[in-house]
């Protein structure tokens, strides 16, 4: 049981005899943040560098009769202003998404959600440019929003994108996974059949840094540098060359430091585009940044999964057959990001940790007149949806058995003989230990304690509640064979080189936005080739210093180009083997590797430690057959399949009688992400995770009023969590390796977001039992709790 206190594993500068490699290493990018020495995009000041601002529709829904720009470009420090009428010789007005559909970059036609890019204005300073929006004229004639996506396939629905040929209504895809036949047959026998809607709302990732780019064409070159706040520089580049016709390697793509991502900066968007087209139009380099309202009215929603459930099993608990059948609410534009064949994510996780005789899952997605985006926030690409649909209706069975919801969990999980495992919804999770898991996790929490002290306290009427949550995630994508975004496969390069004098750099292709991989991936260098990690440099978000990768999201890093790091790294150790070989006079099958040196088997004081072959290696040997001149190694890595990391949360709620607030008394998340390689970091991203639950569980959510108003556009209204709200939080841990991950390591990243919402809303369930409630919708606000409590909550 760690309690977040460092001690072994830890190297000390100096202190060579103490291992190197996996352990608690202080952060290497802290010193730089904690100074305000951090680097980010809005912190790049160019020589000449204009500004430019959106004008954004402050309707739903409404053509476009006129816009008059005259006024804006009037005014003093304006330099240009931009419609959508200027982008449509240039093939700029819309761009391809992430999902291929067409999204708009400045309305032409018809503004499709509050909120949506209708004119830019480029000036001297970021205040003459805002100033300069209020001077533009657009005459805007109103339709009726569809704001409801339960209605977005009603005959008589506002039809949406009428911009797309031959369309008539807002549908925009079916998808389906399982065995509908056989599952049919399982619920026609089952003694025990219970439906339940689970509705997931939209939310947002609300990261600390808004998006932004800065913009530098260079009409002379033809270069374009690109300085963006990006999850994923070279598919970045890659998309803009096509979208742009500026070619691939005129194209210089930065992604400085991030002050947050959970997927807000995967996809791209309107300003990145209006800020190269006002780069090339003025011929200077060109800033956009948004602030907080647009942030979170326009970039990037997460979740809007309406889920219809239904479970079958036997009186005494055993499951039998699930079926989820979602209403998926894309908004204006698909611009989901999610792998090409996955129009629905990985949502295939449904079945969640357990044998199902059958399964099946259904999702339709329709448009409405709501920002675009999708996925996002911690997703794993919709397992988040997966996870709380799978758990939700696992409690809602429970106490429809009066069931111990431990126990039906228990009775029911995947066996650890039984992987891998075939999840009967087309995935095959790699391997998983979760009973000893979920034991361990009762036992940390003191589970049966906690029941009693439970019963105790509804005698006297007070509401505890105690809420568990037992997910499967799947995360790495992909294997290239199944996996594309945009038809780029999804694999990572790494570069290792090793300096003459036994320092190293490490080139990655995916991108930090705070998960400490300048730290994490030099101890992976460092725990296959014995250099410390401060020898170490980590290289990632540049183009020009890193090779081509996918980028960082559905914690694909460590799976993915964690295990290039590994493979490359093991690549330099083969090749110093030969040159040891030569400097001891012996063959390469004679040695033997012990962290940081290879010595002669049977004869340990004649090795060679890496840092003097490095030096040989470079110096004036004969080196031998295979062996050019360095230790130098690059590799591709397409992973085999995804990791299946997975936990077991428990949480313990209190709710006041008389005002239905909740309070989080206790949260515990036993994780198993295999081997774990610095689990201060992991506790990080895990204490990060839960903080996001505890947000989505009872207080963030984006609604809309009946005239598409977005009533979320701030954080007076979009609440988000602080550390008032947050327990002081109980980690665990199992190690169960991925058997196919060169060092075992499974992704952790979005695990407590995916987690532990449902382990929240299922205490809060749970403790108002007593008062009859069976089900409750995310976020449970005092005011839905208070209404839950009066009867009056939405039928189940
Ligand atoms: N790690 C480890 N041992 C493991 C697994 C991971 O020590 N077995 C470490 C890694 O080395 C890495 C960190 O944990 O330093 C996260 O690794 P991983 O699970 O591979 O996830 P990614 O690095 O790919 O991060 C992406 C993930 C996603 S998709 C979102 S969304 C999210 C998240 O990370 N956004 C974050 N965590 C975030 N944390 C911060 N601070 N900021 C964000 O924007
Ligand atoms: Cu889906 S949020 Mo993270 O994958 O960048």
């Amino acid at each position: 049981y760690e309690h977040g206190r460092g001690h072994a594993h830890n190297h000390a500068a100096g202190d060579t005899d103490r291992p190197v490699g996996f352990g608690r290493l202080q952060r290497k990018e802290d010193p730089r943040f904690v100074r305000g020495q951090g680097n980010y995009t809005d912190d790049v000041v160019l020589p000449g560098m204009l500004h430019g601002a959106i004008l954004r529709s402050p309707v739903a829904h409404a053509r476009i009769v006129s816009i008059d720009v005259s006024e804006a470009l009037a005014r003093p420090g304006v330099r240009a202003v931009l419609t959508g009428k200027d982008l449509e010789p240039l093939k700029l007005a819309w761009i391809p998404t992430l999902s291929y559909d067409v999204q708009a970059v400045l309305a032409t036609d018809k503004v499709r959600f509050q909120g949506q890019e209708v004119a830019f204005v480029i000036a001297d300073d970021r205040y003459a440019a805002r100033d300069a929006l209020e001077s533009i004229d657009v005459e805007y004639d109103i339709l009726p929003p569809l704001v409801d996506a339960r209605h977005a396939l009603d005959a008589d629905a506002p039809l949406i994108r009428d911009d797309l040929e031959g369309r008539t209504d807002n549908h925009i895809q079916d998808w389906e996974c399982g065995d509908k036949a056989a599952t049919d047959a399982v619920f026609a026998k089952a003694e025990v059949v219970v439906t339940q809607e689970v509705v997931y709302p939209r939310v947002h990732p609300a990261p600390m840094e808004t998006c932004g780019a800065v913009a530098d064409f260079n009409p002379v070159s033809g270069d374009l540098t690109l300085y963006e706040t990006s999850q994923a520089p070279h598919a970045h580049r890659t998309v803009i060359a096509m979208v742009s016709g500026i070619p691939e390697h005129k194209i210089h793509l930065i992604s400085p430091d991030i002050g947050g991502g959970f997927g807000n900066k995967v996809g791209i968007y309107p300003g990145y585009v209006l800020a190269i087209v006002g780069s090339i139009v003025t011929g200077h380099p060109v800033k956009w940044m948004e602030d907080r309202s647009e942030n979170l009215m326009s970039t990037s929603f997460a979740r809007d999964y309406i889920m219809q459930g239904e479970i079958a099993a036997t009186r005494d608990g055993k499951l039998l057959g699930l079926r989820a059948d979602v209403l998926a609410d894309h908004g204006a534009f698909n611009g989901v990001a999610q792998p090409t064949k996955f129009p629905a994510g990985f949502f295939n996780l449904f079945p969640g940790s357990y044998t199902w005789e059958a399964v099946h899952g259904k999702v339709t997605s329709v448009y409405t007149n709501k920002a675009p985006g999708g996925v996002a926030y911690a997703c794993s690409f919709r397992v988040t949806e997966a996870v709380y649909f799978v758990e939700r209706m696992i409690d809602r069975l429970a106490i429809e058995l009066d069931m111990d919801p431990a126990e039906l969990r228990l009775k029911n999980f995947i066996p650890a003989s039984a992987f891998p495992y075939d999840n009967k919804a087309g995935f095959e999770y790699d391997s998983g230990e979760y009973e000893k898991t979920m034991r361990h996790a009762m036992k940390l929490i003191g589970y049966d304690e906690l029941r009693r002290e439970q019963q105790e306290k509804r005698t006297r009427g007070e509401l505890m509640g105690i809420g568990i949550s037992f997910f499967t995630e799947g995360v790495g994508a992909g294997p290239r064979k199944h996996m594309d975004i945009l038809g780029l496969g999804m694999a990572d390069g790494a570069e290792l080189r090793i300096h003459p004098t036994g320092k190293a750099v490490v080139r990655i292709s995916v991108q930090t936005q705070g998960q400490a991989h300048e730290t994490t991936f030099a101890q992976i260098v460092a725990e296959e080739i014995g250099i410390p990690p401060e020898d170490i440099e980590v290289v990632h978000g540049d183009t020009d210093r890193t090779p081509f990768g996918l980028g960082t999201y559905g914690s694909r890093s460590t799976p993915v180009s964690g295990a290039a790091v590994a493979l490359v790294t093991r690549k330099v150790r083969d090749k110093a083997r030969l040159i040891a070989a030569a400097m001891l006079e012996t063959r390469p099958e004679d040695l033997e590797w012990e962290k940081g040196r290879w010595f002669v088997k049977g004869d340990p004081s004649a090795g060679k430690t890496i840092q003097e072959i490095a030096l040989a290696a470079h110096g004036t040997m004969q080196l031998p057959d295979g062996v050019d001149g360095n230790l130098d190694a690059e590799v591709t890595y397409d992973p085999p399949n995804l990791t299946y990391p997975y936990g077991a949360y428990f949480c313990v709620t209190d709710i006041d009688k008389d005002t239905g607030k909740v309070t989080v008394r206790r949260f515990l998340a036993v994780d198993d992400c295999g081997t774990r390689i610095n689990p201060m970091v992991i506790e990080g991203q895990v204490h990060g995770g839960l903080t996001d639950g505890i947000g989505m569980a009872l207080m963030e959510i984006i609604e809309f009023d009946s005239d598409g108003n977005n009533l979320g556009g701030s954080f007076m209204d979009y609440l988000i969590p602080t550390a008032m709200e947050v327990p002081d939080w109980e980690t665990g841990f199992t190690v169960t390796p991925s058997p196919h991950h060169p060092i075992g390591a499974k992704g952790i990243g979005e695990s407590a977001t995916v987690g532990s919402p449902a382990a929240i809303v299922n205490s809060v369930i749970d403790a108002l039992r007593p008062l009859g409630v069976t089900a409750m919708d995310m976020p449970c606000t005092p005011a839905r709790v208070w209404d839950a409590m009066q009867g009056h909550a939405k039928a189940p």
